[in-house]
């Protein structure tokens, strides 16, 4: 892409947006200085490290079989730095707890402990990359239907041992990049079809997470993810968005949205505003539901640009983490990474560049169809100017040229995989 276009119609959008009161360096800064999360399980379609490795379970599912998966720990740090220096800005990494560096030996999830992460802290600091963490109870011959909130107190116990755990290890990484670890959790407990103890499992697992979150731990926070249904869990999910939101309004813990977690006709960014009155701040799983949680690669659409603009309008741009969370088997792993990446990031930009002052003066005057006209005029304004110019900014390839980036990448390490 040549460089002097990119800048010429930078000059002119600069204009363009100063016209209506935005000015696009101010949003260049803000961008620079947001931060996506990148889930690392995009580039192994969520299998880990584990020698006793199984099925994916947990309601959740990749579908795909594109050649190339990451195999091991090098090969996904190396898909990572890839897609990473494919989109612009810097990003953080989000691990889940399979993907400790177990070095060949079998680690049990209530054995697990910082020292088998100690070198993807290590990594992290020598590529200036912040971590985020998540427990995993899914994929383990204990998971079943129920973990957290199981009646068995044997299995519960392993997996409240389990979560501590993870609360420790997310701490230490923390405390080790002077930075709070983000840590997620996420249990897919459920029912496949009716059941009279509902009462009995949110009961348990209201119980399980109090004592999981009984020791402070000052340099991680806790995130709790709700959903609707899992795959073969459909009729009844135990840590619904209800039970979490009123969990975590009650405890001081930041709630997941995960945009693939509601009904379909559901409004995730509607979450946002209703959400922050009570809840001091809030995670973000991006993702894109097509027909259900199917985790699809983020695009442009209307709801993830909604999610953004409600983040930005609501004033609350530091009071969101901005996970990402979809696992696409089907296609090129890492254009799967740069695509959803880049695309939650042209929402963001969007967002930022809305006249969100000037349209809220007509619609408080009661000039609705300037607010309307407004917001339909903001989709033609050229934004695309200004995120190429911030990925030139950046030394990241403008607009499609990271096609060919990444078809060399292919070429060069992806095909030696098969
Ligand atoms: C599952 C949840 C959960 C997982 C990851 C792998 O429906 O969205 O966040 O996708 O933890
Ligand atoms: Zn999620």
């Amino acid at each position: 892409m040549k460089e002097a276009l990119v800048k010429k119609a930078y000059d002119v959008a600069q204009s363009r947006y100063a016209e209506i009161g935005i000015d696009t360096e101010a949003v260049l800064r803000q961008l620079q200085d947001f931060h996506l999360s990148l889930h690392c399980w995009q580039a192994d379609d969520v299998h880990g490290f584990e020698q006793q490795a199984g099925q994916l379970s947990g309601g959740i599912q990749s579908t795909g079989d594109f050649p190339g998966a990451a195999r091991n720990i090098d090969e996904l740090r190396q898909d990572i730095l890839k897609a990473k220096s494919l989109i612009p800005g810097n990003h953080r990494l989000n691990l889940h707890e399979i993907y400790g560096d177990f070095k060949g030996k079998v680690v049990d999830r209530d054995e697990v402990t910082v020292e088998y992460f100690q070198s993807w802290i290590d990594w992290a600091k020598d590529n200036d990359t912040l971590l985020d963490f998540n427990s995993t109870s899914f994929s383990h011959p204990k998971s079943g239907n129920l973990s957290l909130a199981n009646p068995d107190k044997g299995i519960r116990d392993f997996w409240i041992e389990h979560t501590k755990r993870c609360r420790d290890i997310a701490n230490a990484m923390g405390e080790a990049q002077g930075d709070p670890c983000i840590m997620n959790l996420w249990v897919h407990d459920g029912c496949k079809d009716v059941s009279v103890n509902h009462a009995l499992y949110r009961h348990l697992l209201k119980a399980s997470l109090d004592e999981i979150f009984a020791k402070p731990q000052p340099m991680m926070k806790d995130c709790i993810e709700g959903k609707v249904f899992g795959i073969g869990l459909e009729s009844f999910t135990v840590g619904s968005h209800d039970f979490y939101t009123a969990y975590a309004a009650q405890n001081g813990k930041i709630v997941t949205i995960d945009t693939g977690h509601y009904h379909p006709t559901e409004s995730p960014a509607d979450k946002v505003s209703a959400l922050l009155p009570f809840i001091s701040e809030l995670m973000l799983h991006v993702s894109r539901p097509i027909r259900w949680d199917s985790d699809h690669v983020t695009i442009m659409d209307d709801p993830t640009q909604e999610l953004f603009s409600e983040i930005v309008r609501a004033g609350a741009l530091d009071r969101v983490h901005y996970g990402l969370d979809f696992f696409d088997g089907s296609i090129n792993r890492i254009g799967a990474y740069v695509i959803g990446s880049r695309s939650a990031q042209k929402c963001m930009l969007r967002a930022l560049l809305e006249p969100t002052k000037t349209i809220s003066e007509k619609e408080l005057a009661g000039e609705g169809y300037k607010v309307l006209a407004l917001i339909e005029e903001q989709k033609a304004m050229p934004w695309q100017a200004v995120y190429d110019e911030f990925c030139r900014r950046n030394n990241v390839p403008v607009g499609q040229d990271f096609i060919q980036e990444i078809d060399q990448y292919v070429d060069a390490v992806i095909s030696r995989r098969y």
